[in-house]
This record gives structure tokens, sequence and C-alpha cells, in this order.
């Protein structure tokens, strides 16, 4: 029995000694420890002798087994050590190693000069509204003083949507002035800014769908004056303080009357070059007094309020304050452009 034990101890100890995986070692213990093993065997065996015998070889096999349970523990443990450091070898971070920069978006060019002009009019006391980009008709066109047939809807190309009741893509944001007006007495003063849309071909500087900005003062004794004022405010804020500002009459139909309002060309100082078109002057923006026939629609009393009203395109700005042109590059996607703002 005693002889049996010790090959069984150099056996199973020089197997144990080879097993250089865990699953190895997994097998070595089913092997040796498990219930079929040598070592069960043995103790089961230990029945068979006669009782002086039995006590002997009882107390070397459990010695041995006792033996083996603590090698196989010692083993599992500096085999699970070994597995912990490769892996910690492998995955180490080099915490010293610099990171990477986040990529950090930016505002399109359209937003931040939409911030810009919003900010300068309500730093004059302006409140900024937004409202629907798909439009009824009435709001559109006929609340404004243009009929369904007025020949002023020409100035419009417009997106129409099919339905019960023909809706249309808004083609300016004055629809939202008339929302508010519904809603709100005076005194208002509401700056608009949004997308629009017209059914037109593209080119350098036109686009199926675009961005204004328009704005809506109406109280009691508003005249052109204020208008002009404000505008030459503003005009100072965008294209510098220098700025010298030009009022010619225009027609739109919802105001009476009406202006196109130019500043002094910022690049060539008025003397005349390729961005003005050799005139000294660039057009920034439409505006005029508030028809009095608007302002009844709304139930404001035009006899008592009057009111400006004031538009201009957003691209229009932005391509004049960045020297951008063409105004097809603003929604082409392409980073070279854009990562420039
Ligand atoms: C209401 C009453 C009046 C808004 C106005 C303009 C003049 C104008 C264009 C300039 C270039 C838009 O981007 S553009 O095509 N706009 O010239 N807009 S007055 O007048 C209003 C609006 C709403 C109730």
């Amino acid at each position: 029995m005693q002889q049996q034990m010790d090959d069984l101890r150099a056996k199973a100890l020089a197997s144990l000694d080879a097993a250089s995986t865990p699953a190895a070692l997994e097998e070595w213990r089913v092997a040796y420890l498990g219930r079929k093993g040598p070592m069960s065997q043995a103790l089961r065996g230990l029945s068979a002798l006669a009782p002086e015998e039995r006590r002997a070889a009882g107390a070397q096999a459990n010695e041995l087994k006792t033996l083996l349970e603590e090698r196989f523990a010692a083993k599992s443990a500096s085999l699970q050590d070994a597995v912990a450091a490769t892996i910690a070898q492998r995955e180490a971070i080099d915490v010293t190693l610099p990171g990477w920069r986040p990529l950090a978006g930016h505002l399109h060019p359209t937003t931040r000069v939409i911030r810009e002009i919003t900010r300068a009019f309500a730093d004059m006391g302006f409140q900024t509204v937004e409202g629907p980009e798909v439009e009824w008709d009435y709001y559109n066109f006929e609340a404004l003083n243009i009929p369904p047939g007025h020949p002023a809807r020409d100035m419009w190309d417009t997106l129409w949507l099919e339905g019960q009741r023909p809706m249309l893509l808004r083609t300016h944001t004055s629809p939202m002035q008339i929302r508010h007006m519904e809603t709100h007495k005076p005194p208002v003063r509401v700056i608009v800014p949004g997308k629009v849309y017209r059914h037109e071909a593209t080119d350098a500087t036109h686009e199926w769908h675009f961005h204004q900005v328009e704005g809506l003062a109406i109280d009691e004794g508003i005249s052109f004056a204020d208008l002009k004022g404000t505008l030459y405010e503003f005009a100072r804020r965008i294209f510098g303080v220098e700025r010298k500002v030009r009022f010619r009459c225009d027609y739109f139909p919802f105001v009476e009357p009406g202006a196109e309002m130019a500043i002094d060309c910022f690049v060539c100082e008025g003397k005349g070059c390729r961005v003005c078109g050799h005139s000294g002057w660039i057009e920034i923006m439409g505006a005029g007094m508030v028809h009095p026939d608007v302002l009844r629609r709304v139930n404001v009393d035009p006899a008592r309020y009057t009111g400006y009203a004031f538009g201009m395109g957003v691209e229009r700005i932005a391509m004049l304050k960045y020297g951008i042109d063409d105004i097809r590059l603003f929604y082409a996607n392409d980073l070279r452009f854009l990562r420039q703002f």
C-alpha cells in the first residue's frame, strides 16, 4: 500500500507540474481528485483491508489526498496569477500617452449669422418668435394683401403641397408675423428667423431653400424715421460702425411705402468694386410701413397703430460678411467649406 501511494504521489505531482493551462489543471483535478480517480479508488479500497492495516493505509491515503489538494490549490492560484499577469500585460494602458482630441462640432455659418442678427435686434427690444414652414395660402399670401390671381404672386414662385385644402412651403417668414398679431395686441416687436422655400432654379445667388430674418414693430406713433433708425443701427452692428445707409423706394404688397435698404460698400468704401457691382452700394434688405389693410385683417386699428416691417436673406448677409461667392456652398455639406467657420 505504501509503495502504491508513493508511486501515485510521484506520478500525480509530476503530472501537476506539467499542467500549464487552466484547462490542463482542471483535467488533472478530475483525473487525480475526481470521484473516479485513483485517490477515491484507494479510499474506497480501504474497506477491503484488515482493520489493523486499514488504519495505517487510511492515514497514508488521507495524507496524500490532503497533499494533492494543497498542491492543486497552490498551482491553481499561481496559474490564475499568471493568466491575470498576461492579460494585464496585453491590455496595459500607457496613461502617459497623449489622449485623442474629442471631435467637437461647431455652428453652421447660417446659424451663426442668424444668432448675430437676432442678438442685434434683441438688444433693441425685439423678441424672437418662430413658426411653421408648412403654411396655408391665407397666412403666406391673402393676409399679406396678395389674393389669388394677384400679379404680385409671381414675386414668389411657390412649392405647393397636395391635400384636401392646398398647403404650401412658406415663401417668406411673414406668415408668422400675421400669426403673432392674431394672438398678441400691440405693442409688438418681433424678429422672425426661419427657413423659406422657393420653386426656382439654383445658381450662385439663388437656392430653392434659404433662410430669412424678418422683423415687425407695431405701436402708437411709429414712423418711417423709427424704421430708418433701427435698421441703421442694425447695419452698423453687423457691417461696422462706419457704415452709411441708403433707402430707395421699392414695392411689396404688404407695406406702403416700401423700400430697399443698401449699405455703402465695405470692400471699396463706396468707390466701386466687384462686390458692389461698381455702384458703391450693396442692397441688404427690404422694408416698409405695414399696409393698413394688413393691420385691419388682424384687428389692429390703423388709425391708432402704425408699424414697420423688414426682411432679409440670411445667406446673402453671410455671403457679404464672409466673402462667399456661391450660395450653393451653404448646403453642399462640403467640410472644406464648413470648417472655415
Ligand atoms: C407683415 C407685414 C409686413 C416684411 C418685409 C421685405 C420687405 C423684403 C425680402 C428681402 C430679400 C425677403 O430674403 S428676401 O427675399 N423681404 O424685402 N419683407 S417688408 O414685411 C411684412 C411682413 C409681415 C405682417
